[in-house]
């Protein structure tokens, strides 16, 4: 009797629709990840890098027009359009299926079908999930492989059960023009056609950690985010863990793993994840953390000794890199490796890179490599029951409006603060960059689920954790009318969350203002950092005119979801205005 039978039964259906020449089970070992890599590196998928430098490090250039997640392409398929509520592209399942199914037809003919069984969370955690990807792209497998618990691990686990999320991934034939990428998580279930790149490809992240993974926590009872998870040692020694929800490509992964300066090398950040946290409230009545993911997919540009030297430390061996520059030495390197570029570059695309033609790195490049080798990462990091959450902090890219850091006045205004904020786009996502626009919980491309449902479950989960993490919002990103940034950011924020430890432990000291906690000019430790006179005034003001216009804003979006918004969010929108309008008045 076959042990799986229920995957057995999905992997002969997809096989008898995609048509692959061969199937193979992946079993996740060394040997087999070698076999995948040597394959590759005859068939040009991947280039083998300086291996002195670089041992085990391969760069894989993408198709020119398959290098970012594809918003406008991704779907969600529920039976009823407002469960996918107005933030969600939707497509009617049926219509779904023929529409799309058709493309799968005989998609594979030529190609390896491989079964990539996958396990999201840590081998032991009750919190832990079993997903299995079916694709024909061994450029998927060996970062699946870096970015989960693959192969024997979760088959193991599964073992006779036929609960898994599938998830069916082709490359087609790259064409934009034949790309979807479906979720149907009524049936747990993910179609992912026409794309190699990360986010729509490697099924486990986005498509199941995020969008399925949110709509199984809203029944479940637990919460799926797009947040990094971090343990701040202060000087006592004491841990206390943060989780920050940034959209992409907006230093989750730097402040994952920031190394403090010189005047505060006390504080000592501990690395849990960059990317996704799922929340459950446990035995103790605290907020659990647990990383789904076992690797980072970071973003290569911008990643300097200066900028994060934990993550330079961990990407010299092992590592997949996408859509990086090479050196003459073969070495990988990317703007703001090194202050100037080094001579005689061969571009992300292959050619012969000369200064001022443009990026040499895709800006959207990545580095896949496995969470282990990060210098910071913390000794807890694979806790079955996972780390205990005392605040959580959101975060946008923003150049006005939003101060600093500040702190809300309760979970409910935390909620609010969540649902209200906005950021401008990154080159994550395929479109324009710098387009301020609306991202509740840095969740808008990835909440698998109405919206409005969504902030109901937070408010919900509040009331379930007796002990619930203080909620505050950050921003790095204000600049000074000339655009330059007021703040300097990446280790200088440990400043900040030095505040909020503070404020978690009932100290730092704070002004109530109309948007909530926010720090005195004396609050934050700034011994060994001077910033140009009057930066920390702009850096913390509330300017009445701009927050009117933000508060606007929130307005219109809160709109679009009126169907089903928590009527909590509505009556913290009109107490903000209230606020407001006594600042206005002052
Ligand atoms: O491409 S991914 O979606 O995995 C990375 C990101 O955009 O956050
Ligand atoms: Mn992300």
């Amino acid at each position: 009797m076959p042990q799986h039978r229920a995957l057995e039964q999905w992997v002969d259906q997809v096989a008898s629709i995609t048509r692959p020449d061969r199937i193979h089970w992946c079993d996740g070992s060394e040997e087999e990840y070698q076999v995948l890599i040597e394959g590759m590196l005859r068939d040009g998928t991947l280039i083998g890098l300086n291996h002195q430098r670089y041992p085990g490090c391969y760069l894989h250039r993408s198709h020119p027009s398959d290098v970012a997640r594809t918003e406008h392409l991704t779907f969600i398929c529920t039976s009823r359009k407002e469960d996918a509520g107005p933030t969600n592209n939707w497509m009617e399942p049926k219509e779904a299926r023929a529409q799309v199914g058709k493309l799968f037809e005989g998609s594979m003919k030529g190609r390896t079908m491989f079964v990539v069984p996958y396990l999201m969370g840590p081998a032991g955690s009750p919190y832990s999930k079993i997903g299995v990807e079916i694709t024909d792209s061994p450029y998927v497998v060996v970062n699946m492989r870096i970015m989960t618990r693959m192969g024997k691990v979760a088959l193991e686990r599964l073992g006779e059960s036929d609960s898994f999320v599938r998830g069916l991934h082709s490359l087609g034939d790259l064409s934009p023009d034949r790309r979807f990428i479906l979720h149907f998580p009524e049936e747990r279930l993910i179609w992912s056609i026409g794309s190699g790149y990360g986010g729509n490809a490697l099924l486990g992240k986005k498509c199941h950690a995020l969008r399925i993974a949110s709509w199984i926590g809203r029944e479940e009872g637990w919460l799926a985010e797009h947040t990094l998870i971090i343990g701040v040692e202060d000087p006592s020694g004491q841990v206390t863990y943060m989780a920050a929800a940034f959209p992409s490509a907006c230093g989750k992964t730097n402040l994952a793993m920031l190394v403090a300066p010189l005047q505060l090398s006390g504080y000592k950040v501990w690395t849990v994840g960059d990317d996704i946290a799922w929340l459950h409230v446990g035995p103790d009545g605290r907020l659990r953390a647990i990383n789904p993911e076992a690797g980072f997919f970071g973003v290569a540009p911008g990643t300097s000794v200066k900028t994060n030297s934990n993550m330079l430390a961990a990407i010299d061996r092992n590592v997949i890199f996408t859509n990086v520059a090479v050196t003459p030495d073969g070495e990988p390197w990317w703007e703001g490796k090194d202050p100037t570029p080094p001579n005689g570059l061969v571009d992300w695309q292959g050619n012969p890179w000369t200064p001022g033609e443009g990026a040499a790195a895709h800006p959207n490049s990545r580095f896949t490599v496995p969470a282990r080798q990060c210098p910071s990462i913390s000794p807890h990091w694979e806790d079955p029951e996972g780390v205990p959450i005392s605040a959580i902090i959101f975060g946008g890219r923003r150049a006005r409006v939003a101060p600093l850091v500040y702190q809300s006045y309760s979970w409910q205004h935390g909620v609010f603060v969540g649902a209200g904020m906005a950021s401008e786009t990154t080159a994550a996502q395929s479109g324009a960059v710098g387009v301020t626009r609306r991202d509740p919980m840095a969740m808008i491309p990835f909440c698998g689920y109405n919206m409005a449902d969504y902030f109901a479950h937070w408010l919900d989960m509040g009331q379930r954790i007796a002990h619930p993490p203080a909620i505050f919002h950050v921003n790095w990103f204000r600049t000074d009318t000339q655009g330059r940034f007021l703040w300097p950011g990446f280790g200088e924020n440990i400043r900040v969350l030095k505040w909020i430890l503070e404020r978690v432990q009932g100290q730092g000291k704070a002004a109530e203002t109309p948007i909530g906690f926010v720090p005195t000019s004396d609050a934050l430790e700034m011994d060994g950092l001077s910033l140009p006179a009057g930066a920390m005034d702009e850096l913390l003001r509330i300017d009445a005119d701009a927050w009117a216009a933000e508060h606007a804003e929130q307005g219109l979006f809160f709109d679009r979801l009126a169907a089903r918004l928590p009527v909590q969010i509505r009556q913290e929108h009109d107490m903000l205005r209230q606020r407001l309008s006594r600042l206005s008045a002052t």
